[in-house]
């Protein structure tokens, strides 16, 4: 056996990318119910408020809501023994700073995760997965302000007080790290609720902002963190970052010196989490900037008292970094500049490069890094499928991809002896994608008929998949 006994096997959603029901019973306007349907090459539109006759592929999802029930069973066939999702914020605060959470909101996730108990099958929750309240945006400019921090907490602790008893393995701002790429607006948006304009639309201006939010969200996740611990000491409570692993594009030193700072710019985020405190190599940063960023005294104690339990990360695809563009001595990296295409590896019908041996090498970089367990909570091949006459769905090239990442995970828990407590396939049952909105981007061992213009029955069926998997969690990974 390589794998820990109590290898937490799951699959992984997002509640605004599968519950639908957007304006139900109280729900509030989140971040990713004004962002409409994009594509490949088709950024999403980010709209001032929802605007009728548009398509927001969120609003209605795939109806997890109201279907929660048969998805569990299903869930449970597969032989799921955790299921990670997220609380959407806006069901239980709509607006984000009330004081008080609205019941009906939170009556859902007691059935939702009595629903799961039920089954042996445990929640594992993020607490923030690109769900802001979307008046939080228009009215404090989303994390651009402080008073988030105690929105966020108060948040946080309605749920994690209500939940105490059901919920053990929580997380706090999903892929925290991805606004590093402030030049994409759909990252700092989805974490932040940033979009730029006059003044801030600048290099220096989306940076100084994206790292003002970051700053912010590293108080509230630590204070919530500690709040968590307090609730109930049993908690286990993580980060979450995107990890793409990030190589260098040669041996030429100065692309070294680029990956290495490509990785700073990205893991930083991680190193407060872990370690309570930032690295110089931001401080650096920020005085160098002169972006003199609101850090109190406090904010740093605050940060020190609330570390985290675990690293959780989403494994997709490594990068190659380059110094094409002769950016030393400072070798500041801007991912929209600096990554090139890696000539080894194949891509997937959305560009995104497949690198199982990278999971290896990015589950080694952080073990080592940090030393505390590691939860890989999505990894996954987005892909379209073909439902034949039969009703049955072959996707070899999604268990393929699957079965090699698994592989890489025992070769480094066996190899390499690093401590991973589960593992859970993103989007295992079909859903919207975040990156671009569509449905035909598909994740899962369940299919939902679901197009992307939002036309279909939104019937469930099992692919060729759902079997494999179930047989890899029955013989708890050793047979893929
Ligand atoms: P989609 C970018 C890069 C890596 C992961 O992504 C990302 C993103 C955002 O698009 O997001 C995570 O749906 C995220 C999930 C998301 C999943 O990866 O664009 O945590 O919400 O659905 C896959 O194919």
């Amino acid at each position: 056996m390589s794998l820990r006994k109590d290898f937490l096997w799951g699959g992984a959603v997002a509640a605004h990318q599968l519950e639908g029901a957007w304006n139900v019973n109280g729900k509030g306007i989140s971040v990713s119910d004004v962002l409409t349907a994009g594509g490949v090459g088709v950024e999403r539109e980010i709209t001032n408020g929802v605007i009728p006759g548009k398509n927001y592929p969120n609003h209605e999802a795939i109806d997890f809501y109201h279907l929660y029930k048969e998805d569990i069973a299903l869930f449970h066939e597969l032989g799921l023994n955790c299921f990670r999702t997220s609380i959407a914020w806006t069901r239980i605060f709509p607006n984000g700073d009330e004081l008080e959470a609205n019941e009906a909101g939170l009556q859902f996730y007691d059935d939702l995760f009595d629903e799961c108990l039920k089954y042996g099958i445990e929640p594992v929750i993020t607490l923030s997965h690109f769900e802001i309240p979307y008046h939080l945006v228009t009215e404090y400019g989303g994390w651009r302000d402080r008073r988030l921090i105690d929105f966020f907490s108060r948040y946080a602790k309605a749920v994690m007080t209500r939940y105490k008893d059901k919920v053990k393995y929580w997380m706090t701002f999903n892929e925290i790290d991805n606004q590093s790429n402030y030049f994409r607006t759909y990252s700092t948006w989805v974490n932040s609720g940033l979009k730029f304009e006059g003044e801030e639309d600048t290099k220096l201006g989306r940076e100084r902002a994206s790292y003002q939010a970051s700053h912010y969200e590293l108080v509230a996740s630590a204070k919530v963190v500690e709040l968590g611990h307090q609730i109930n000491p049993d908690f286990k409570i993580g980060c979450m970052i995107s990890f793409p692993s990030l190589y260098s594009k040669s041996c030429k030193p100065e692309d070294m010196m680029m990956q290495m700072v490509a990785n700073q710019r990205r893991y930083w985020y991680s190193d407060v989490h872990v370690r309570g405190h930032y690295p110089n190599f931001i401080k650096k940063l920020f005085e160098r900037r002169n972006f003199n960023l609101d850090i109190t005294i406090e904010d740093l104690a605050q940060l020190e008292r609330g570390k985290v339990d675990y690293v959780g990360f989403s494994y997709y695809k490594s990068f190659v970094v380059a110094d094409e563009h002769g950016k030393s001595p400072e070798f500041d990296y801007v991912e929209t500049q600096d990554i090139v295409d890696n000539p080894y590896l194949d891509v997937s019908d959305w560009g995104w490069p497949v690198d199982p041996l990278g999971l290896r090498w990015a589950l080694n970089w952080l073990y080592e890094r940090y030393e505390i367990p590691l939860f890989i909570v999505e990894n996954g091949l987005g892909a379209e499928d073909k439902v034949e006459a039969d009703g049955t769905i072959h996707d070899p090239y999604r268990i393929d991809y699957l079965r090699k990442h698994i592989a890489a995970m025992k070769d480094a828990v066996d190899i390499d002896g690093v401590d991973v407590i589960g593992y859970t396939p993103w989007g295992f049952i079909d859903l919207v994608s975040a990156g671009t909105g569509e449905m035909k981007k598909r994740y899962g061992f369940i299919y939902v008929d679901k197009d992307n213009d939002g036309s279909g029955t939104l019937k469930r069926s099992k692919k060729d998949s759902f079997a494999w998997y179930h047989h890899v969690i029955d013989t708890n990974g050793e047979e893929i």
